[in-house]
């Protein structure tokens, strides 16, 4: 019956700043607002990308992720600024201040974005509708930009939601309006559907989500695995993931079982290399930084080996969450035996943005350097951009974790 009621009740909210960074840039200088105005690039030099554009811009074609040099084409007179994290991050909190003010379910996507579930706060502040306008006021008020706010009876339908009407977008799609705006969609619109997933579908006719949904759910899990049965649901509206607030998400880590188990070190340390890119592009993404890096190696006879070392200072990088995962198999021994498994993960998660006044000084280049590649990862996938070593690379099974 829970599950259930999640689908009937209009309970999630998606909120999403509009052209984020360069609504930012807008509201601090009055004298570029109405203009294109293209936030990115110059970190790194000329090969540089756009972080966003404002609404202006896009009107040219020029969208995130687009090298600034093809933005200049489209776009000549837009206004270029390089960004500042620092003044986003500062207005991020103000927001995300709002947020907590209404519900302690609050899950931070990224900077500018978040889920919120609003179950048990109807007494105190109304409807979800009438909560869902106060916070696109209270946003107005106190930072002066616009948000674009989605509400559904879950997660996927909220953040369609937000979408539609972007920007200063507010749109509620209530259970019994979901068919109809999700039939005629085309499958990339759907949540978690890629490039490649999107490539397989369409060579096999299925452009739209009333399309997929005459697909056999068994068809589904036989040519995509566990993805077929989240397209399967993702297509009917149903979508049961609960809002993983920031006091739920305890660790995020990666691992990997091999086809066969390996003895060959340096093929171990690749495939930690990777696990670690991963689990610091999830880290990143929610804004979080962990203080405990903890590693698993599993042999043959599954006997299994947990070890974990905590910090001095919370990490969000490769090099670090790699480095001590590294030493904790080497000064564990834990070569004796073929690998079967190999994990990595941090815990003791907190929010990076409370340590940022300190530390952005000191890494704001290698900040944006990550945040730029993270970004490219997002748009073209995670083998977009690859240190030398990942060249190793073995075929593998992954699992996802995230407690
Ligand atoms: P988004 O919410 O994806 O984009 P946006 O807020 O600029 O525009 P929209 O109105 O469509 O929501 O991302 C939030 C911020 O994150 C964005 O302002 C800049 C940054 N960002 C990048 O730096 N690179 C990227 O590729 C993307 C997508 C975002
Ligand atoms: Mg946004």
């Amino acid at each position: 019956m829970g599950d259930l009621n999640k689908n009937i009740e209009l309970n999630i909210m998606h909120v999403d700043m509009d052209a984020f960074f360069a609504s930012v840039e807008q509201l601090d200088d009055p004298s570029i607002r109405g203009k294109p105005v293209i936030v990115g690039g110059t970190a790194l030099g000329k090969r540089g990308v756009v972080s966003t554009a404002s609404y202006e811009a896009r009107k040219y074609g020029v969208h995130s992720a687009m090298p600034i040099i093809k933005a200049k084409k489209l776009c000549p007179h837009g206004i270029y600024v390089p960004g500042r994290h620092h003044r986003y991050a500062e207005i991020s909190d103000n927001i995300f201040e709002i947020f907590y003010n209404y519900t302690p379910l609050v899950e931070k996507i990224s900077i500018d974005e978040a889920f919120l579930d609003l179950t048990g706060c109807h007494r105190l502040f109304g409807d979800t509708i009438s909560i869902g306008k106060k916070i696109k006021n209270e946003v107005k008020e106190r930072t002066g930009l616009t948000a674009s706010v989605g509400i559904a009876p879950n997660k996927f339908m909220a953040k369609m939601a937000s979408d539609m009407e972007k920007p200063d977008g507010f749109v509620v799609i209530k259970s019994d309006e979901i068919d109809k705006i999700l039939i005629p969609l085309p499958v990339g619109k759907l949540w978690g559907v890629g490039k490649k997933t999107e490539k397989i579908l369409r060579e096999k006719g299925i452009k739209t989500v009333g399309m997929l949904r005459k697909i056999p759910r068994s068809d589904l899990e036989k040519m995509f695995g566990k993805l077929g049965l989240r397209l399967y649901n993702l297509a009917r509206g149903i979508d049961n993931r609960n809002i993983e607030s920031f006091s739920s998400v305890k660790s995020i880590s990666h691992e990997a079982t091999f086809s066969s188990s390996l003895e060959d070190i340096d093929k171990i340390y690749a495939v930690l290399l990777e696990l670690s890119q991963k689990v610091v592009r999830r880290l990143r993404k929610k804004q979080m930084k962990g203080s405990t890096v903890f590693i698993k190696i599993r042999y043959d006879n599954f006997e299994t080996f947990n070890r974990s070392l905590t910090l001095k200072n919370p990490a969000d990088d490769v090099d670090t969450v790699y480095r001590v995962g590294k030493s904790l198999m080497e000064e564990n021994n834990l070569f004796k035996k073929p690998v079967r498994l190999v994990g990595i993960g941090l815990e003791s998660l907190t929010d990076k943005n409370q340590q940022q006044l300190s530390l952005f000084s000191s890494s704001d280049s290698e900040e944006r350097l990550s945040t730029t590649i993270d970004n490219i990862k997002d748009r073209f996938g995670e083998k977009s951009i690859r240190r030398a070593r990942n060249l190793y690379y073995e075929v593998y099974e992954q699992k996802n974790k995230q407690d």
